[in-house]
């Protein structure tokens, strides 16, 4: 790619991810990155919310205020803002601004009254929204300062940092816009609330649903984005439909999201670190079912699906059901194999199961005493065998002093229990009414001895700092066999790609912008290693037969057609990368520079 001189314009991308974890948004903007430098080079800056916590982690601040970007950051600060200007600490290193939203929370009763008075957006006293229109006021100030210095494109993120567009534009503040929503708040609200929602799409009343949901704020700042941007996106030709009925605006150019895909020159390098984390998921399989019953780990499936807890929309309440029924078909045909599935999602708890960190402790013990054991029988076989005269391999036993054999025996039978093996690894605070729990105790599918499918829910994302896993989120998918994504509502879904990307197959839905993508991108697909479910034409039932057979084929696969799959999907990676896909981005800057400024 061919970097900019500079004289051209400037870009700086907005959003409320920027630096702040939260759900998607952050890997578009975090995994773009590389490739927005290796085009936009210096002139390429951020705009994030500050939080120290977050901050902590990923930022570094600079002392270098010479650019455009650290004059005008200097501007802002003698205005009395908090805001820091440095380096976010991701792959790439971009340059970052980060503005403390608390900084203008003394002028929040004035923001409102003109959002009113100028635009007629209502507001209330929401802490979210008090943040965001704090944000959103401080940016513009920040924008203003900018454009008067240099010629900038502005690429704004979702409606949480839409507030500052509609007065950029009625100031006319000389920036070009560009907003891109990655969901429209309402059909989030309506999908999660109507079963006939694609049937209903074209009749909402947008205002009355808003008000209906609590959101007509939130609602109302998106819909003012979407008309105040000299361009308007959106992530898929699915949200397209959404962003016509319910923003009343169609987009001009959809941006297909993408990952900074690294691929090994050899094809056994990924395969390798397949084996290299599953065999980090046995070790937490083992702390957390041998104590109850042991299973064969050769002829074990994992599973998985991750994402924010959304029941219905990430399609929880589908996987649910194909697993209960894979379950039933499995004992049915006397299935010698084992599933274990995880659900990797957030939900408020107060800790960890103290049961599954002391089986965990027990188990790391059992590995010590195990260790050590080798070791004294190692040195003193060695010893023998150098010193004797006899061939014979003696009695090993014997070289066990019987303080590790009492320990031995001591550590495995205080942690063998008659106790089912739990289903959620987390106290959470809503127990009696989590609908994975609900479903999972209605189901009875709650880990019993005979069940060939076994569940793991971990209310928690995956981290290294994590007790339980002490490992990545992407580690953790690259050890798993299948990643289960059947959306019911999906503006794109990046969870299925991911796995792509790591070569490792995945089930998606016709009803999320990915899966409508590789349906309408890829041949044949299927034997590719992406599943793609029909939700659009199926019911519920229908689909959730689907979706068993998958899983039931996939089950009985052989380990050598499991291989095989894996190098197809991962065969698969470079057309999602963001060096081919950033072609899109490009263009809509180019579309939003050829506008003229009214
Ligand atoms: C919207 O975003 P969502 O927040 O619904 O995001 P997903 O696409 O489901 O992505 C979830 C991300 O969370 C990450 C995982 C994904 O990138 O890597 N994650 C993690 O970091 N750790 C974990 O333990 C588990 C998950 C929209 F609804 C989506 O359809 C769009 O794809 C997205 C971006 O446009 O915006």
């Amino acid at each position: 790619m061919q970097q900019l001189s500079s004289a051209s314009p400037h870009l700086l991308e907005i959003a409320w991810e920027a630096c702040n974890q939260v759900g998607g948004i952050y890997t578009v903007i975090r995994s773009k990155v590389p490739a927005m430098i290796e085009y936009w080079g210096d002139q390429y800056c951020l705009i994030g919310p500050y939080f120290p916590q977050q901050a902590a982690h990923e930022f570094e601040p600079t002392d270098d205020y010479s650019d455009v970007y650290g004059q005008a950051v200097l501007e802002l600060q003698a205005q009395g803002v908090e805001c820091y200007y440095g380096t976010w600490l991701v792959t790439g290193r971009p340059k970052i601004v980060l503005i403390n939203p608390r900084s203008s929370f003394g002028q929040l009763g004035e923001i409102k009254y003109f959002l009113w008075e100028n635009h007629r957006i209502p507001t209330s006293n929401e802490d979210l929204l008090n943040q965001v229109l704090a944000f959103g006021s401080l940016v513009k100030r920040f924008i203003t300062i900018l454009s008067a210095k240099t010629q900038v494109v502005a690429h704004f993120h979702e409606w949480m940092v839409g507030s500052a567009i509609p007065d950029l534009r009625k100031d006319q503040v000389p920036v070009k816009i560009v907003f891109t929503t990655h969901a429209t708040l309402l059909g989030r609200y309506l999908a999660m609330n109507d079963p006939n929602f694609y049937d209903q799409l074209t009749s909402v009343d947008w205002q009355r649903e808003a008000q209906h949901f609590n959101i007509e704020p939130a609602v109302s700042i998106e819909r003012a984005a979407a008309h105040g941007a000299h361009v308007f996106t959106t992530v898929s030709e699915v949200t397209v439909r959404e962003c016509i009925y319910l923003l009343d605006r169609i987009p001009d150019t959809v941006l297909p999201n993408g990952l900074n895909i690294r691929r090994f020159t050899a094809m056994h390098e990924f395969q390798n670190l397949h084996l290299t984390y599953k065999k980090r998921i046995h070790r937490f399989v083992m702390g957390h079912f041998f104590q109850s019953f042991p299973f064969d780990l050769d002829k074990t499936i994992y599973l998985f699906t991750s994402g924010r807890f959304e029941y219905r929309n990430k399609g929880f309440d589908l996987t649910l059901e194909a697993l209960a029924r894979l379950n039933h078909r499995m004992k049915v045909s006397k299935s010698d194999m084992t599933v274990v599935m995880f659900f990797i999602t957030k939900q408020p708890f107060t800790t960890i199961n103290p049961h599954v960190l002391h089986s965990k402790a027990l188990m790391e013990e059992i590995q010590e005493t195990c260790e050590a054991i080798k070791d004294q029988i190692g040195e003193r076989l060695f010893y023998d065998a150098a010193a004797s005269s006899d061939h014979k391999l003696p009695e090993l036993n014997e070289y066990v002093d019987d303080y590790w054999k009492l320990r031995y025996r001591r550590t495995i039978q205080s942690w063998k229990t008659h106790m089912l093996p739990p289903v959620v690894t987390h106290n959470l605070i809503n127990d009696q009414s989590d609908e994975i729990l609900h479903f999972l105790r209605s189901s009875n599918l709650v880990n019993n001895a005979d069940d060939r499918v076994k569940i793991v829910y971990h209310p928690d994302f995956i981290s290294p700092t994590n007790p339980l896993f002490g490992m990545e989120y992407g580690q953790f998918v690259r050890g798993c066999h299948l990643g289960i994504f059947p959306s019911y509502y999906e503006p794109w879904g990046y969870t299925p790609l991911e796995c792509v990307a790591s070569g490792i197959p995945a089930v998606t839905s016709d009803l999320s912008g990915f899966g409508d993508y590789v349906k309408k991108n890829i041949k044949k697909y299927t034997d590719k290693g992406i599943y793609v479910i029909d939700r659009h034409e199926r019911n519920f039932n229908d689909s959730a037969e689907q979706l068993t057979e998958h899983l039931y084929d996939y089950v009985e696969m052989s380990r050598r057609e499991r291989i095989a799959q894996r190098n197809k999907v991962e065969g698969l990676s470079e057309m999602f990368d963001w060096k081919k896909l950033l072609v899109h981005y490009e263009r809509a800057y180019q579309l939003a520079l050829s506008t003229h400024q009214e």
